[in-house]
């Protein structure tokens, strides 16, 4: 109970302190509030308008010119003009927005309650909410089921007839056209969001109760004197299906013909079905803290150990997958799919120079790999809109190019006329990579077949946007290092630049997917063996005079030297061009730039933090591991245990659920690493259900800080190395659904 239930016990005061449910698609933030309950909406695809074409009509002038400055030195000059000729016009892309409210009147005065407590059941995907009120106690449960496609709101009284209510959906500013109950007695709630060829939405709710009665008033469905009652709303937008009204009222009208009983639980096996896959169990070292509301163990963390609450944060960041990502669904988006602001921060879009991908970092390793989809998807879009990006943008008929943003219809072009950010043609290449991540992890050929595409795409482009940089090698630009300041030699601050170390790590890394890919497909020999050369011209990373792997081409100063992007370091994290084994010298540099970062205020934003804890894993530090996590939840945790930037945004937690992950297993240097970054704190536990690249699952335990006793499943036909308790390191062959185990001594 204690690593999956979020508890508290007062009603949510505000976003950050609701509690969130969803089926991957349509979700809500409950604040189990008792004179009116307050539920906060959303559908994944409430956007704000429909695709525009922003690409700047002056970009491929300005390309070349902004090269032609960048290169000459005159920075201030080329950013400039970048601005002016390359950024997107119109500034942004498409926003995401909520879906509105569903508010429930009960009229309990918070005063006269007592016995009060909500919680979030993350082991059934379940919100509660209980009191006493006047001598009779109530209970809501809330729910989004994906087996039965709607949310489900139950309300039950102890003492028969006291149940009332009534029960509205409305939404904020003119959104929307109607939310009064029909002559059927439902209201089915419509509106959209901009543009004509925007996005318009439905939610359909309905009621039904036990004893007493149900009419309608007003705007609501009103319920006096019952015993139980239920509430289902469904919901659908012109994205998803022309008749979207139809679908929401035809959700909510099918799951009302079921009982409570029967949606709940094909819910909690629906979700069980991928929660379950994963089981983690540390030494419990939480003491007194395990009978305290989750917030308050949050505030404690810094100075008592909790073990159990770490638990607890891994698996709501699992919660939090399955409840935002389903397949069919759109991808995590800065909040997930969770937003109750009309011009939320950054526009809660895609942001796709760390954020995004970072949402996914625990996927393939939690064994949640269908949950990764909604990714893919919204890739063949980028792959098309990108490909009008890189003809018009850079003159490239091949391939597709995407810049640091994108939002629900994959537009491409540069978003905001933001310096440090907004030029950086790279998110194609690195969302390709996640493309062959769960390849890798699977090693399932049809879906490589199905999405090579995606990967020959991202690459192509490069073949013909690359530039020489006058020592032969091939390097990006205009680009950033996102989204740092560098200052010159001579005191000159700049943001834009060529070849950026990110970038050439980043192509490495894709080159390489593609070429590997060729090879496991037979085909497009002539195009991987074009990428192999040009693989051995891009930049390497390099140490610089701090013995800091560089940022930048030249070894320039940060302007602000603790940055919360610390891009330099893609090639530790989530790549793996650099490791302690394989390149020591480099591993001992990467070392020293997180310490850089760190003494001069680094991992100030939560998702910052959660990335410094990933890295510190694959530098093996198990104890810089821990404190990172342990900051992560102090310092960047909001009291729902939602990830603090601040404001919310969800990057951290999945960041977070990852390094956790990466502590335990890691598939580095072409083995399957043990326990390779375990806190000494974490002294004995055991983990289930872990995935390892090549299609094994792992299940382990340890004690005194050792590997006891290992087992891996493998799902597919082949051989592995296995390394544990630091340099023991084993061969294992296995046929698929066989399983083999290991003694640690
Ligand atoms: C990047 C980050 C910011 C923020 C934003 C949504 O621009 O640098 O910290 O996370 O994305």
């Amino acid at each position: 109970m204690i690593d999956s239930v979020l508890w508290y016990k007062k009603p949510a005061a505000c976003f950050d302190e609701a509690l969130p449910v969803g089926n991957g698609r349509i979700g809500g933030m409950v604040y189990g509030t008792t004179e009116k309950e307050h539920i906060g909406l959303n559908e994944d695809s409430v956007w704000s308008g429909g695709l525009r074409h922003r690409i700047n009509p002056d970009a491929r002038e300005g390309l070349i010119k902004v090269r032609e400055l960048l290169t000459a030195g005159k920075t201030d000059e080329a950013e400039r003009l970048a601005m002016e000729t390359m950024a997107g016009t119109p500034e942004n892309s498409r926003h995401y927005m909520p879906l509105g409210d569903l508010d429930i009147y009960f009229d309990h005065h918070f005063e006269e309650i007592v016995h009060y407590r909500r919680m979030l059941d993350i082991d059934e995907a379940v919100a509660v909410t209980e009191y006493t009120y006047r001598e009779v106690g109530y209970r809501r449960e809330v729910f989004v089921s994906a087996a039965d496609d709607v949310m489900v709101i139950y309300l039950k009284a102890t003492v028969p007839g006291k149940l009332s209510c009534s029960v509205c959906i409305g939404g904020r500013d003119d959104y929307f056209d109607d939310c009064r109950p029909d002559e059927k007695g439902k209201i089915v709630y419509t509106g959209g969001t901009g543009s004509a060829d925007g996005i318009f939405f439905a939610a359909a709710v309905n009621a039904v109760c036990t004893g007493g009665s149900r009419r309608c008033v007003g705007n609501s469905i009103r319920i006096e004197n019952a015993d139980e009652a239920m509430i289902v709303l469904g919901a659908c937008t012109s994205f998803y299906a022309g008749d979207y009204k139809e679908r929401a009222v035809k959700t909510a009208e099918a799951a009302l013909s079921k009982t409570y009983k029967e949606l709940r639980s094909a819910h909690v096996k629906d979700y069980r079905a991928l929660y379950g896959r994963v089981d983690l169990d540390l030494n419990d070292n939480s003491e007194g803290n395990i009978d305290l509301p989750t917030d308050e163990r949050l505030k404690k963390i810094e100075e008592h150990p909790d073990n159990k609450l770490m638990e607890l944060y891994f698996n709501f960041g699992r919660y939090l997958m399955i409840s935002g990502s389903r397949p069919g669904t759109q991808p995590l988006n800065l909040q997930g799919i969770w937003n109750d602001r009309m011009w939320p921060a950054w526009g809660s879009k895609f942001t796709v120079n760390i954020n995004t991908e970072m949402n996914y970092w625990p996927a393939e390793s939690c064994n949640l790999a269908e949950c990764h989809e909604p990714l893919f998807d919204l890739l063949e879009r980028v792959a098309v809109n990108g490909h009008t990006a890189a003809k018009e943008m850079y003159g490239i008929d091949k391939g597709y190019v995407c810049h640091h943003n994108t939002d629900i219809w994959g537009d491409c072009a540069p978003q905001d006329k933001w310096i440090p950010a907004t030029i950086w043609p790279m998110s194609g290449a690195w969302l390709a990579l996640h493309v062959y991540e769960h390849y890798l992890y699977s090693l399932d050929k049809e879906f490589l077949k199905e999405k090579y595409h995606l990967i020959k795409g991202a690459a192509e482009f490069f073949t013909g946007y690359l530039t020489e940089d006058g020592q032969g090698r091939l390097i990006t630009g205009p680009s950033v290092s996102p989204e740092n300041t560098y200052r010159t030699a001579e005191g000159a601050e700049g943001r834009m630049c060529m070849g950026p170390s990110m970038d050439s790590q980043i192509l490495d890394c894709l080159f390489t997917a593609f070429i590997d890919c060729s090879g496991i497909l037979d085909t497009d020999h002539e195009l991987a063996a074009r990428l192999k050369e040009m693989r051995e011209r891009l930049p390497k990373p390099e140490v610089g005079k701090y013995g800091q792997i560089k940022e930048w081409a030249v070894d320039y100063d940060e302007v602000e030297i603790g940055h919360r992007h610390i891009s330099q370091l893609f090639a530790l994290h989530p790549a793996q061009l650099i490791t302690p084994r394989k390149t020591p010298e480099l591993a001992q540099a990467a070392r020293a730039t997180l310490e850089r970062r760190l003494s001069h205020g680094g991992g100030h934003t939560g998702w910052s933090r959660a990335w410094i804890a990933n890295m510190w894993a694959r530098l093996h530090d198990n104890e810089k591991v821990y404190e990172n996590l342990k900051k992560l939840l102090s310092v960047s945790t909001n009291p729902n245990m939602f990830d603090n930037h601040p404001p919310f945004q969800i990057d951290g937690n999945f960041g977070g659920t990852a390094a956790i992950a990466e502590a335990l297993l890691q598939c580095t240097d072409d083995e399957i690493k043990l326990l390779p970054a375990l806190p000494a704190e974490w002294s004995s536990g055991r983990v289930s259900g872990l995935r390892a690249k090549g299609g094994y699952i792992i299940d382990m335990s340890w004690k005194d800080g050792k590997l006891a006793e290992a087992e891996i499943h493998a799902t597919v036909t082949g051989e592995c190395r296995v390394r544990y308790n630091t340099d023991k390191l084993i061969a294992i062959s296995l046929t698929a659904g066989e399983s083999e185990s290991i003694k640690g001594e």
